[in-house]
């Protein structure tokens, strides 16, 4: 009889883990709330590529902060949970984390009541706090809406994210009076600083994208060996690199990721190559590497067709799948054999970091080869 029982309890314990997976594993760690406080800021600048160079360098700062950091959701045109694309373990093996939503439901009423709710913004000291605007247009008062958080007062501050502040970060908001630091920019610059790059390496996809990768690759290459190009080739990006080589510079955007340690400056060839840049440097690779299925990411124009005909000696196949959510020609680029990408920009940055983490070799436009 006892052991009848025993056995239901035991199978019920098992049904509600089911049922509320993660939440229930969640709560029993949530019974340690960080003395040391919290840190949160928005995403909000940006889409996908500049947002994961700004989220490295926010975690390195709540790490000198020794803040828990609250993993922020993604911002596209809703808030994505953040461990809807990336695993939340491999990150606590740098640093205490915990998901945005996750927090809000389990902690935020017992650590950051509501009188406690206060905007942090980065603002030059003749400015009141009045000129935060925390919540003003789109992405930020969305982003705050949708995790249901408003704020009852404002603290700006010109304090800066490096170590040199830390000192000055604690002695300004103490963990007691300011549980949560909750912040309208993301603590980090941008581009980021090449000596955060390494943390991509606690970044692993979820394995709802991963699985979504390796259907594709089967679909389109029946999994045999593929080259990822991105082509960054919209308006908004002509319009983006049509003065730079005025700008004489090695940091514009995510120049840095080839360019810094370099003599070179920011060219248009570079940000902007040309078909026959194009049509060069894939050939090059093509019969470098002997691998024939070519894999195009784009945000505009593929050169599928293009591409078949000036490579038609080298019998390359060329395929485009225009994914509905773009990570999914992120991680397509980064699980590629071979990579082409843009220099200039933080889409490309995210799939390079991935890839140099594992060793994978990549090429970018208008740069050598
Ligand atoms: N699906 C897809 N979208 C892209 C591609 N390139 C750019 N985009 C879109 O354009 C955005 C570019 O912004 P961001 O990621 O910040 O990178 P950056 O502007 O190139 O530095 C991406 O987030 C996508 O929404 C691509 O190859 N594939
Ligand atoms: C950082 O915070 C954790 C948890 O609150 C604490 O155990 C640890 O000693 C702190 N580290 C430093 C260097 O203060
Ligand atoms: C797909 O790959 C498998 C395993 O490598 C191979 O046996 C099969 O012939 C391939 N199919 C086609 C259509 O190429
Ligand atoms: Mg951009």
């Amino acid at each position: 009889m006892f052991q009848y029982r025993y056995a239901c309890i035991f199978i019920l314990i098992i049904n509600i883990k089911n049922v509320f997976s993660t939440t229930s594993f969640e709560i029993k760690q949530h019974e340690n709330i960080d003395p040391n406080g919290y840190i949160l800021f928005c995403l909000c600048m940006g889409r996908f590529g500049n947002q994961a160079e700004q989220f490295l360098g926010g975690l390195a700062f709540a790490k000198l902060l020794n803040r828990t950091l609250i993993l922020p959701p993604w911002r596209t045109y809703k808030n994505i949970p953040f461990t809807d694309w990336f695993e939340i373990e491999p990150i606590r093996e740098y640093h205490r984390v915990i998901e945005a939503y996750d927090f809000m439901s389990n902690l935020a009423p017992r650590v950051w009541p509501d009188d406690k709710r206060i905007g942090f913004c980065w603002l030059p000291s003749d400015k009141k706090k009045t000129d935060c605007n925390m919540k003003q247009g789109n992405p930020f008062e969305n982003f705050w809406n949708e995790l249901y958080v408003d704020f009852t007062d404002y603290a700006i501050y010109q304090l800066s994210y490096d170590e040199h502040s830390v000192d000055d970060w604690h002695e300004r908001f103490p963990p007691k009076d300011f549980p949560v630091i909750s912040m309208k920019e993301a603590p980090a610059q941008f581009p980021m600083l090449s000596n955060n790059r390494k943390l991509q390496k606690y970044l692993k996809w979820s394995q709802k994208i991963l699985d979504e990768v390796y259907q594709h690759q089967q679909t389109l290459f029946n999994s045999s060996k593929y080259i990822g190009i991105h082509l960054r080739n919209d308006i908004d990006w002509l319009k983006a690199c049509s003065d730079i080589e005025t700008y004489h510079t090695q940091y514009y955007m995510a120049s840095p990721q080839c360019l810094e340690e370099t003599e070179f400056y920011a060219t248009k060839k570079l940000c902007y190559p040309s078909d026959e840049e194009i049509f060069r440097l894939l050939k090059n690779i093509v019969i470098l590497t002997q691998i024939k299925n070519i894999y195009v990411a784009t945000d505009k124009r593929s050169m599928v067709k293009e591409i078949g005909h000036e490579l038609s000696k080298q019998n390359v196949i060329v395929k485009h799948l225009d994914p509905w959510l773009p990570v999914i020609d992120i991680a397509m680029l980064a699980h590629s054999d071979y990579f082409i990408g843009n220099c200039v920009s933080s889409f490309t940055s995210a799939v390079k970091r991935e890839r140099d983490i594992k060793n994978l070799p990549s090429a970018f436009w208008g740069f050598s080869n």
